[in-house]
């Protein structure tokens, strides 16, 4: 679309729905009260996935740990792919033995590790072809001590301590198939086998599933009933340990914690024993299908959705069922275009969705018999960040202890999507360590996912247009039991203006092929906008806030006490790495830290070409990661990154030159 062409757009949406928008403008009138008990608030978003594990061979892949690792925060702490046991292959020595040669695991692995990403590991995958039927007790035995060669090998390379805080899980969906191509009490001899193989490693390696992929399906009841009441096939025991229980369900939030609540109530109905066992919804998308077009993935909607789930996550499963909920996090680390499920958008010389080596050619699937993979290795490309990954960026600067607030309707009367009053609006808020207080607000209208599948190219039906334009919302909050009286309220946003690529890319004329300075035009619109930021005086402990949230949109509030003339935080570790762009430019890719990751302060990114005394600014205004790319950089070109703090006194600055 041109820009032409998108400025009508927004002069027909303005005559067109003016007089609708005038009447429909709900308007919501909220508290929250910070001096009242306050709830836990556990980071269960903080994960993502994507499949195959080759995948993680190619440098694409490789930046999007990095801007994972060095986003703020981390936005994201876990990885879970699927199929790492295809990596490994088995080797038959001179005197018969078959020891495992663990070097292409080891090469997807470490650039995970280095990123500072712990694993959600699924023991999937079959080495060398080797284990095809779990019944074979000769089969169960050799998995069990492969297992525990892997597990020793894991923690010999990564450090023990870290692999005691990685999660290890069964095969992914084993209630689908050819995810799991045997029979379910071969599922269930694999399972005790890779139990018992992990605890001889190290007993503090945490192990469960099954990731099922269906609704209650028999496999997930029968692994309960296994570990609440079977019998350990290698021990004779009575149950087996079961450290999480992890399903997928994918759906709208509202749908997504209804199915959980079935999930938890069968769980405490039938094995009353297991009822504290912690929760993993580890694949918590909104619809299956991640390599399917949709256009609602081309902006802010995805960024609304990741907070309506915490949202509601916090809501149902922490509060109101008290459940141990370690994971509800989408799978989202796929590599593709705008309109597919990527934490970045990814750009390739040509048609950006063509299928590259190691990514898969049907939502994650991948056939069992495919063995030599001939298409095209990625080298050139770019990564744009998406609004739902620069969300979870925002939901980090979210504190720990959790406030309710109040004035939307009950939520067992939003459970109704297209019924019910608000059932796409929610705020949540916190207060920090550090004393500052987070409010995070939505607003995710909520239409039909599905419509715009196949056929139409993932073009928007008008019905859903219409959704979107009807939800717009006001918002008053009042904001009480504060306990500082002078502060800085600071605004950041997402929403079709800001924080998003999308729409600058259309403007540019949605090109293909972006270059060098296209790309570097993109950079600064990846993060939250900081929209305003003013000094407030807090009278008597309170504080009215107004908020206009657009219909798809994210906006975070930050009220930090004190003044300015505090000393943010110098920079160090500033490094940078290159690779070539689509356009064959060299891009460098700059991460640092500053403090501690996670504390309140905004980057500001400058460089000066080779030959120039003066620097100029090219990241935006604040930046909330601590990383940024720049396109078209040349030895000898100097870059310079600064600290600031909201109220904008500046840190010490770091200085890198480019060999
Ligand atoms: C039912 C089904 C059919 C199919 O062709 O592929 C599937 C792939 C099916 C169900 C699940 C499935 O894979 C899971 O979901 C994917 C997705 O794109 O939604 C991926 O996110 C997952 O990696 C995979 O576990």
């Amino acid at each position: 679309m041109t820009s032409m062409a998108l400025r009508t757009r927004t002069l027909l949406t303005v005559w067109l729905i003016f007089p609708a928008v005038v009447h429909a403008v709900d308007h919501f009138s909220l508290s929250v009260d910070f001096s009242e008990a306050p709830r836990p608030q556990p980071r269960f978003w903080q994960s993502t996935g994507m499949s195959p594990a080759d995948m993680l061979l190619t440098p694409d892949m490789q930046l999007t740990l990095r801007m994972i690792g060095d986003s703020h925060g981390p936005a994201i702490r876990y990885l879970r792919p699927h199929y790492l046991l295809d990596l490994v292959d088995l080797e038959t020595t001179d005197d018969g033995r078959q020891v495992p040669n663990w070097s292409r695991l080891d090469e997807a692995l470490d650039p995970v590790h280095q990123a500072g990403i712990l694993m959600i590991f699924e023991l999937m995958g079959n080495p060398s072809g080797r284990f095809d039927d779990f019944r074979e007790s000769e089969q169960v035995w050799a998995w069990r001590d492969f297992v525990e060669s892997l597990a020793n090998h894991l923690m010999e390379r990564y450090g023990r301590e870290t692999v005691e805080q990685w999660y290890f899980e069964t095969s992914n969906e084993p209630d689908i198939h050819p995810f799991w191509p045997q029979t379910h009490s071969g599922f269930l001899n694999y399972y005790d086998a890779s139990s018992e193989g992990l605890k001889a490693a190290n007993p503090r390696l945490r192990f469960g599933g099954p990731g099922a992929g269906r609704f209650l399906s028999p496999t997930l009841k029968a692994l309960l009933e296994h570990c609440d009441s079977g019998t350990n096939l290698l021990t004779g025991e009575r149950g087996v340990r079961l450290d999480f229980i992890s399903f997928h369900v994918k759906a709208r939030p509202h749908e997504m914690v209804r199915y959980e609540e079935h999930v938890v109530d069968y769980i405490r109905q039938y094995h009353p024993r297991l009822r504290d066992v912690p929760l993993m919804n580890n694949e918590a998308d909104p619809i299956g299908g991640w390599g399917l077009p949709r256009w609602w993935r081309e902006g802010p909607w995805p960024g609304a959705f990741v907070m309506q789930s915490i949202d509601l996550h916090n809501q149902v499963l922490v509060d109101k069922l008290g459940a141990d909920l370690l994971v509800a996090a989408g799978d989202n680390a796929f590599l593709g275009g705008w309109n597919r499920r990527t934490l970045a958008a990814r750009f390739l010389p040509g048609d950006n969705d063509v299928e590259q080596w190691g990514s898969s050619d049907s939502g994650g699937w991948k056939p069992w018999d495919r063995v030599r993979d001939e298409r095209p290795r990625t080298e050139r490309f770019y990564l744009v960040k998406q609004p739902g990954f620069t969300a979870m960026s925002l939901a980090a600067l979210l504190g720990e202890r959790r406030f309710v607030v109040e004035g939307f309707p009950p939520l067992e009367q939003r459970v109704d999507t297209y019924r019910s009053e608000a059932p796409h609006l929610g705020c949540i808020a916190t207060r920090r360590q550090d004393g500052a207080v987070v409010l995070i607000c939505y607003n995710a209208p909520a239409m039909n996912l599905a419509v715009g599948r196949d056929g139409d190219g993932g073009e928007p039906a008008a019905s859903q247009l219409e959704i979107v334009d009807r939800s717009v919302a006001d918002l008053s909050i009042d904001v009480r039991g504060l306990d500082f009286s002078a502060g800085l309220v600071t605004r950041m946003r997402i929403d079709d203006n800001h924080g998003n690529p999308v729409a600058l890319w259309r403007e540019m004329g949605s090109p293909e092929d972006i270059s060098a300075d296209q790309f570097n035009a993109l950079q600064p619109v990846q993060d939250p906008s900081v929209v305003s930021s003013e000094s407030v005086e807090v009278k008597e402990s309170e504080l009215e806030l107004h908020l206009r949230m657009e219909a798809p949109s994210v906006e975070a509030i930050v009220l930090t006490p004190g003044e300015a003339g505090m000393q943010p935080p110098a920079i160090t570790g500033l490094a940078g790495s290159s690779h070539t762009g689509v356009d064959g430019a060299r891009v460098t890719y700059l991460s640092w830290q500053a403090g501690q990751n996670g504390s309140l302060v905004l980057y500001e990114v400058f460089y000066a070409q080779p030959g120039e005394d003066s620097f100029h600014r090219v990241s935006a205004q604040g930046t909330l990661d601590r990383n940024f790319s720049l396109a078209g950089t040349e030895p000898g070109g100097r870059f310079r990154v600064v600290a600031k703090n909201l109220f904008g006194d500046v840190g010490e600055p770091a200085e890198l030159r480019l060999e």
